[in-house]
């Protein structure tokens, strides 16, 4: 009798639900979303996550499919197909929207965040939000903030242990000043490049080096073109999920709540996923034969110390020591 009840409620909700979904207002569509990295990389898992979130909160009216691999495009033709409306969803580095939201900089000061807890803390929370929000004015509207990492450097000249090591080193960066300058403060050659030219770029020799998380040294298989890793943690680098400002305000109400609970569910997926696998990549590229290095605390806090200059300067431009003051007092807070 019991068990009889049990499973009539069962079955009522379950019908509920069902009915729910179906009744709430979504339309058929399908959704692109792009992505830079290889569709087996921690990116890759966490689009495909949510795109089987959203076709579970949609009753599979949305099919979400991705891209992956730049095949729609580098960072930056990404964001502006998200602004022209020839694209729904992307996800990449908050380090290539400079462009558009230059504040975006901030995240990109080298030795900010101290630990992943912090910079969940920060992206998470009223900082985090706000600078989103700074996108809706420019045609994107940012939903979360996934992980992309700490960056560590590679090489095909040599290990790096200090400074030093790195003079002459042409070192691929992202198409942000900051990078720029912070990497011509360490004395390395620093060439801005699209990631989707990287590999190839690595592989003939016109660039030396480069700096990424350990997941995406791995899962881009930099260690075929690529020696020497020093772990340098010298910027958190966060991923940032945007839509198209212009498809966005064409969704329901219940488009939108689902399209933001299954933002926020891949993001908790991701972090998660990219943090295991980061802790496994180290030894992966050890057995692929890369050399590791880590460079002591006295050589990171000397290469440190050079970064004001690309701090300055970013906090030079209108409106920028406001950001950075803001994200000052949000990590004074966490570390009291
Ligand atoms: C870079 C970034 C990229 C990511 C990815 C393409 O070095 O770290 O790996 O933005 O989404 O350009």
């Amino acid at each position: 009798m019991n068990r009889l009840f049990k499973s009539i409620v069962i079955g009522l909700a379950v019908a509920g639900s069902l009915a729910s979904a179906q009744a709430a207002d979504f339309k058929p569509r399908i959704v692109r979303f792009g992505y830079g990295l290889a569709e087996d990389s921690n990116q890759g898992r966490a689009v495909r996550y949510f795109a089987e979130e959203m076709g579970k909160l949609s009753g599979g009216k949305w099919k979400v499919k991705g891209f992956g691999g730049a095949s729609l495009g580098s960072d930056p033709q990404m964001q502006n197909a998200l602004i022209g409306g020839a694209q729904e969803i992307m996800v990449g580095s908050t380090a290539t929207l400079v462009g558009i939201v230059s504040d975006f900089g901030v995240y990109d000061l080298p030795f900010v965040f101290a630990n992943e807890k912090e910079a969940d803390t920060v992206l998470d929370g009223p900082f985090g939000q706000k600078l989103m929000d700074k996108l809706q004015a420019k045609g994107m509207v940012g939903l979360v903030y996934w992980e992309n990492g700490f960056r560590n450097l590679t090489n095909s000249k040599r290990p790096i242990n200090k400074m030093e090591d790195m003079a002459g080193i042409k070192l691929r960066v992202m198409q942000n000043p900051v990078y720029i300058d912070m990497f011509k403060g360490f004395g390395a050659n620093a060439v801005p490049l699209a990631f989707s030219e990287l590999f190839t770029a690595l592989e003939t020799g016109t660039v030396d080096g480069q700096e990424n998380p350990v997941t995406t040294i791995e899962s881009s298989k930099f260690y075929e073109v690529q020696k020497h890793l020093a772990l340098t943690r010298h910027v958190y680098s966060p991923w940032i999920v945007t839509v198209s400002k212009k498809w966005y305000d064409g969704l329901s109400a219940d488009e939108k709540k689902a399209l933001q609970q299954a933002a926020a569910a891949s993001r908790d997926f991701e972090r998660k996923d990219s943090r295991a696998a980061s802790a496994k990549a180290i030894e992966v590229l050890k057995q692929k034969g890369m050399q590791i290095t880590t460079p002591s605390d006295t050589e990171l806090g000397r290469m440190r110390a050079t970064t004001t200059v690309a701090v300055d300067k970013f906090a030079a431009q209108p409106g920028h020591a406001e950001v950075v003051k803001e994200l000052q007092a949000e990590l004074a807070k966490l570390r009291k």
